[in-house]
């Protein structure tokens, strides 16, 4: 049993992961005995990353790639299936959010939003399926959000984009599952990352942020979910223990779609 989460001898891209999520799934991956590889925009985000993997004790090796730029990322991944092999996983974390209400939101912000968190996974999965055809296997894995099933204030243009990258997911499953490649979806509910920071800043007289009791009452958990959290699953999905699971958003948010909120006090 313990050999079907077993990641040894496979080459796992996962985008964006210098730190946050992405770092954790990485963490969890070479735990399971992938081989890491990453990227990032900047050098100095590569840097910070690669120093950070070497302080968790893994070799992983880091490139600089904007993922919504489509000719960079195809000669990115000609050059990993060089240097370190072909890609048996992908994990398409790379990601960003505008919290701007909508009608505040210009069509350049919606684009870019849209850019990187459903058109990037849409090119970053095309440049890696060819030789995952070849090789008779892959996985990807899609991460999503809550707001691939829930709206809320200000998030219009990143809702759009996740419930897309859901549908993606599901299309890319349908598409590609004769040829062994699995392509699933993680959502994740809210995780305490540089990216959710300001949703969680204590007030100045230092109450907690509005917002931070507010998503504490609407999960079962009764906490923010941690990075780490999102391990777990990330290697269930990229082992031989999901085989059969395609098409599927696992959502991992400690119960909040299940959960109507805890009523005020
Ligand atoms: P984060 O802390 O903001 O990290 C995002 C990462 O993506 C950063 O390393 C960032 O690099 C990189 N990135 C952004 N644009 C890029 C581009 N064009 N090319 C390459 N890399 C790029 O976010 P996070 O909280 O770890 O979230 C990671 C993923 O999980 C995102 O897709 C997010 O939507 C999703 N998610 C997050 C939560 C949550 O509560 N945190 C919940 C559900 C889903 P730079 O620093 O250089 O920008
Ligand atoms: C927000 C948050 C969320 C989380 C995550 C929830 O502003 O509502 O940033 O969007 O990032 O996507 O699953």
């Amino acid at each position: 049993m313990e050999n079907m989460f077993s990641l040894k001898g496979k080459i796992a891209l996962i985008t964006g992961a210098s730190y946050g999520i992405g770092f954790a799934i990485a963490k969890a991956m070479a735990a399971a005995g992938a081989k890491i590889v990453f990227n990032d925009i900047k050098q100095e985000l590569v840097d910070k990353g690669l120093a950070s993997y070497k302080e968790e004790g893994i070799d992983a090796k880091g490139y600089v790639c904007d993922v919504t730029d489509e000719k960079a990322v195809n000669e990115f991944i000609a050059t990993v299936e060089k240097e370190v092999g072909v890609i048996d996983i992908l994990v398409n974390n790379a990601g960003i959010i505008k919290r701007i209400p909508m009608c505040d939101m210009t069509a350049e912000q919606f684009r870019q939003v849209i850019d990187v968190d459903l058109n990037a996974p849409f090119i970053v999965s095309k440049a890696v399926i060819p030789s995952m055809i070849k090789k008779g296997h892959g996985k990807i894995i899609n991460i999503c959000s809550m707001m691939s099933e829930l709206g809320r204030e200000t998030v219009s243009a990143y809702a759009a984009a996740k419930g897309g990258l859901k549908m993606l997911t599901k299309n890319i499953a349908s598409e590609y599952g004769e040829f062994n490649i699995q392509c699933n979806g993680i959502g994740p509910g809210y995780i305490a990352t540089p990216q959710t920071a300001p949703l969680r800043e204590r007030q100045p007289d230092g109450s907690r942020h509005p917002f931070d009791s507010f998503i504490v009452a609407k999960t079962p958990a009764a906490r923010w979910g941690e990075a780490e959290d999102l391990g777990g699953p990330a290697v269930f999905l990229a082992s031989d223990a999901s085989n059969f699971v395609n098409g599927h958003i696992l959502y991992v948010d400690g119960g909040i779609l299940a959960y109507i909120g805890k009523q005020p006090q």
